[in-house]
């Protein structure tokens, strides 16, 4: 399978291709403009299957790529509350979405706001993780795609470490060491 993708929304395929052991290709369109009418939604990421079909939209990517490689858990209970967990993530990533992708005269402001959110999103992140959480689930590995992108976003990068409980922490560790060690391919300095 082939990502066709800008950087930012790399992460959480990534992560999954990792956590699951799977091969996806990255791929940076050289001409989205000749592309992108022929693209499912008109919009990065797409995902290009074997056979040659188009996925478009990062979450029905996402949600394809947990079903095909076993990264979702088993029980409907189970599953709806791993959903909670990526939900928490889709928050994080709309707050710094806002704070970082923003003109410079705003960006300041609209970052104070995202100091005041995150923190206690992160707590109720930490309260709805499993004990052991390793990033076995895509919605784990959606906040560890949101904190791997805080850290690189953001200026200080010991502000969030800082404000992650013991099992958000644990999480980070074990699933940003595995991402990191397979996925060379991936610059924030690019984003
Ligand atoms: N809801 C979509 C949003 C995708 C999106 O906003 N894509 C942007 C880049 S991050 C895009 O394709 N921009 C280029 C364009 O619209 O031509 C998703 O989650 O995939």
């Amino acid at each position: 399978m082939k990502q066709i993708c800008t950087i930012a929304r790399n992460v959480l395929p990534g992560l999954m291709a990792a956590k699951a052991k799977k091969e996806l290709e990255f791929v940076t369109p050289e001409d989205w403009a000749v592309m992108k009418p022929s693209t499912p939604c008109g919009q990065l990421p797409v995902l290009e299957l074997a056979d040659g079909t188009f996925l478009a939209q990062s979450q029905a990517i996402a949600y394809f790529l947990a079903r095909e490689w076993n990264l979702e858990p088993t029980g409907s209970v189970e599953k709806a509350k791993d959903d909670m967990i990526f939900e928490m993530g889709t928050e994080i990533n709309l707050a710094l979405i806002k704070a970082h992708y923003t003109d410079a005269k705003n960006r300041a402001a609209n970052y104070k706001t995202f100091y005041e959110v995150c923190p206690s999103k992160l707590e109720v992140v930490e309260k709805l993780l499993p004990d052991g959480a390793d990033g076995a689930t895509i919605g784990q590995l959606h906040i560890v795609a949101q904190l791997i992108q805080m850290e690189d976003a953001h200026t200080d990068k010991t502000w969030f470490l800082a404000l992650l409980g013991p099992k958000t922490k644990a999480l980070y560790d074990a699933a940003n060491a595995l991402y990191a060690r397979q996925n060379p391919w991936w610059n924030p300095a690019d984003e």
